[in-house]
């Protein structure tokens, strides 16, 4: 079906599927790692190239293939590239797009392991990284150096929910050289399009608001045009980031409901973050849709939604965070977000353990940061589980 000029559910249903010889609804799992040839002519007819087929499902599946149109179309991007894992789509682009010696720059506030992925791994093979608060403008252009290939923006960021202007970033990096890489994890595609604000690639651990089921990990690369796309999938073949058939099935199935899941997550969070501002137990709280959010005025200009995950801390710190954790009882007590369940985390012992204390305070995630990703549950078993954990507090 052509859905490119169809609206946004219409497409979470129907993009990326042509049809299935067998008349499935949908499309089945191709469980298979290889893929028969008509004959020798055939076999070196698509590994030339010169005719389009499946050969081995590294490098392409048909079950693959309808997720990565799918989740293509939704982003405005010339195609996909599903993954193993929300990291392996990150360490597959930045592999591809930085050489030995260059440099990024990036938000400091990034999900843990992608800034780990530069400061741990990347750096033995010369390619450094600089992580600033990437919503300063100023702060951006100090950091570009000559070397530098790539702004890795993520935006909402997580945890501290800063948000990072992606068409103003996307101009600089564009009038320095570098490519434009956004993480929309956060936001998911139904809230935010980078493509369209300018960015060059976008990635996503579909593990989270994608799938929404909390059964899967997965990530996927959008590539704005088939330059940069015919740059970037070599590497994910090459050194078998692959995502499996039965995988991208479970996303497939995840994704229909995207809209329909950010739309109740999100009115419910509206709910729980204003009840948590008026809490007397609670310090601050950072929110997407609260007026007290520093960038309100630019998430409303960049972003139709202001999505399900919210950050805060207690007026009693690490302490008063750690009782509220471990008294809910509707809420999971578990890291990812994004899925249809409520689950509550503390990023400065699991997420974001791994950074350096001084880095995690800079890019402002406070010891006491607690971080809760409102699911689809009823909004008043929500309130009321949190009223009885503040109980403990
Ligand atoms: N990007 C963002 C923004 C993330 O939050 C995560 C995982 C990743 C990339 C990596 O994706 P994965 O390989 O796990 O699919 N974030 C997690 C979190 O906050 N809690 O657990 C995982």
């Amino acid at each position: 079906m052509k859905t490119k000029d169809m609206g946004f559910s219409t497409k979470l249903i129907h993009a990326g599927f042509d049809g299935d010889p067998s008349g499935c609804v949908n499309v089945p799992i191709y469980q298979s790692s290889t893929f028969a040839f008509r004959d020798t002519d055939h076999g070196a007819a698509l590994f030339s190239g010169e005719e389009e087929g499946f050969i081995y499902t590294r490098l392409g599946n048909p079950t693959i293939q309808t997720l990565e149109k799918n989740v293509a179309e939704l982003e405005n991007g010339f195609n996909g590239i599903a993954t193993g894992s929300g990291l392996g789509a990150i360490s597959t682009v930045f592999m591809a797009l930085l050489s030995q010696g260059k440099h990024l720059v990036s938000t400091a506030s990034v999900y843990g392991p992608s800034r780990g992925m530069v400061e741990k791994h990347l750096c033995r093979f010369g390619v450094e990284g600089t992580f600033i608060d990437t919503s300063n403008l100023d702060q951006v252009e100090s950091a570009i150096r000559d070397e530098t290939e790539l702004i890795y923006v993520e935006t909402p960021a997580n945890p501290s929910m800063s948000v990072t202007d992606i068409r103003a970033i996307s101009e600089i990096a564009h009038s320095k050289n570098c490519l434009m890489v956004v993480d929309n994890t956060f936001a998911s595609p139904y809230l935010q399009k980078p493509l369209d604000l300018g960015a060059d690639v976008v990635v996503h651990s579909m593990t989270k608001f994608i799938n929404g089921h909390a059964d899967i990990v997965g990530g996927m690369i959008v590539a704005k045009d088939e330059v940069v796309y015919r740059r970037i999938r070599p590497l994910m073949t090459d050194f078998g980031c692959n995502m499996d058939p039965h995988q991208a099935f479970l996303v497939l199935r995840g994704l229909k409901t995207l809209a329909i899941r950010i739309d109740r997550a999100q009115q419910s969070a509206m709910q729980i973050a204003r009840w948590l501002e008026a809490h007397p137990k609670v310090e601050w709280v950072r929110y997407l849709g609260l007026p007290s959010h520093p960038q309100y005025d630019l998430i409303q200009q960049q972003m139709s939604g202001f999505g399900s995950m919210i950050s805060f801390e207690l007026k009693g710190g690490i302490e008063a965070g750690r009782n509220l954790m471990n008294s809910v009882k509707v809420a999971t007590l578990a890291v990812s977000l994004g899925g249809v369940e409520s689950l509550i985390e503390h990023p400065s012992s699991m997420t974001h353990a791994g950074m350096k204390r001084d880095d995690r305070l800079a890019a402002g995630i406070s010891d006491g940061l607690v971080r809760y990703s409102v699911g689809i549950e009823n909004v008043e078993d929500l309130l009321n589980d949190l009223d009885q954990a503040f109980t403990n507090v």
